[in-house]
């Protein structure tokens, strides 16, 4: 305990008080477990410290006090042991073992264990982005959260092993493909914290980062409905395009002309299209909205149908957005 009382005199001459806890070395403290993950943290680091001094002071007393000198030619017998001593340095030595142990299981136990009542977000990791899904259905490539209210997030990722990495609520945790990993925390205090992958995975690992946007309590649920909402603040265009990326047209559809599993984009509104019953259509609203909600009712010739029905996922502005943003793809962009 002396130890620790020592530790705490020393972080606290380097903290910084209006910065929520952080020190010259930590983070602020941003969430209800970063107190005790930081204070055994300290406590390990206070003990390695104490004994690597004693340990290296000994040895160089002991390095000049027995060094080679005249006429000491030949070392006198030493004792073969001392019981007292050994004994002692093995109780003090398992004493701070299991005090490390029993103070880490109970952190450990409280960080893998969620609470009943905490809000879901669903957290898919790729290369090289992070992407937030919450309960109402709206992504965000940055995670929004509420303060004072336990988060649970439940992760996995869609191509290698990431790892979802929190400095400030001193959470990590890996997110694997095939596999669904959860952690959880709750954010004491509004503000903007750095998100990064902390599990090396391939050449954008560094630009992997994202950031945590602590709300207050009062604040998260109006943000969460205009954001769900973002129809309304973009032009139906800018709007079409951020649903193109974010809700999984873009993995199958290109916007350049190129193919990918599905016909691009590219020029695509207006054409007349040849479908796999050998009739001939014209690409208009109606037809991309059928092509939507029943994505099987008229299958593009050369294609296979395995487009997901978007039925009840997306709201009719949201294609009609949608829409917007295809007919824009005209090849005469800036012209207008
Ligand atoms: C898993 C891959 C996949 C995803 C995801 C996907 N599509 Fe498709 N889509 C296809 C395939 C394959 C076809 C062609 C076969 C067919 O008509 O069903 C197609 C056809 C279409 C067509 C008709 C194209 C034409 O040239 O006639 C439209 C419009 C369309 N998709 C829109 C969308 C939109 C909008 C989204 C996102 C909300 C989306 N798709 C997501 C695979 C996908
Ligand atoms: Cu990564």
């Amino acid at each position: 305990m002396i130890l620790t009382g020592l530790f705490d005199v020393m972080t606290r001459l380097i903290r910084v008080p209006e910065d929520g806890g952080a020190t010259f070395w930590m983070p602020p403290q941003g969430s209800t477990i970063a107190g005790e993950v930081d204070w055994l943290f300290n406590f390990i680091l206070g003990i390695s410290v104490v004994f690597f001094v004693l340990i290296v002071a000994v040895m160089m007393v002991f390095v000049v006090k027995y060094r080679r000198r005249e006429g000491r030619e030949t070392a006198s017998p030493s004792p073969s042991n001392n019981t007292l001593l050994e004994i002692t340095w093995m109780a003090i030595s398992i004493m701070l073992v299991v005090i490390i142990f029993f103070f880490g299981f109970k952190s450990y136990l409280n960080i893998s264990t969620p609470p009943a009542n905490a809000y879901e977000i669903q957290v898919a990791g790729q290369k090289w982005d992070w992407s937030f899904t919450y309960p109402n259905g709206y992504v965000d490539q940055d995670l929004h959260v509420p303060a004072d209210r336990p988060v649970e997030l439940v992760m996995t990722s869609v191509d290698v092993i990431h790892s979802f990495y929190v400095p400030a609520f001193r959470v990590k945790m890996d997110v694997v493909p095939g596999r669904f990993t959860k952690t959880w925390f709750e954010a004491t205090m509004p503000g903007e914290y750095d998100i990064f992958c902390a599990e090396y995975c391939g050449t954008g690992h560094s630009d992997m980062s994202a950031m945590v946007i602590v709300h207050t309590s009062g604040e998260f649920g109006p943000w969460l409905e205009k954001a769900s909402n973002f129809l309304l603040t973009m032009t139906p265009e800018e709007g079409g395009r951020k649903l193109y990326e974010i809700r999984g047209c873009q993995q199958c559809h290109s916007v350049d002309g190129g193919p990918r599993t599905g016909p691009t984009f590219f020029k695509m509104f207006g054409k007349e299209e040849t479908l796999a019953d050998g009739s001939i259509i014209t690409v208009d609203e109606a037809y991309i909205r059928e092509s939507v909600l029943e994505p099987n009712a008229k299958v593009v010739a050369g294609f296979e149908p395995v487009m997901p029905t978007y039925q009840g996922r997306l709201r009719d502005d949201e294609i009609a957005a949608l829409t917007a943003y295809m007919r824009s793809l005209d090849g005469k962009m800036g012209e207008e």
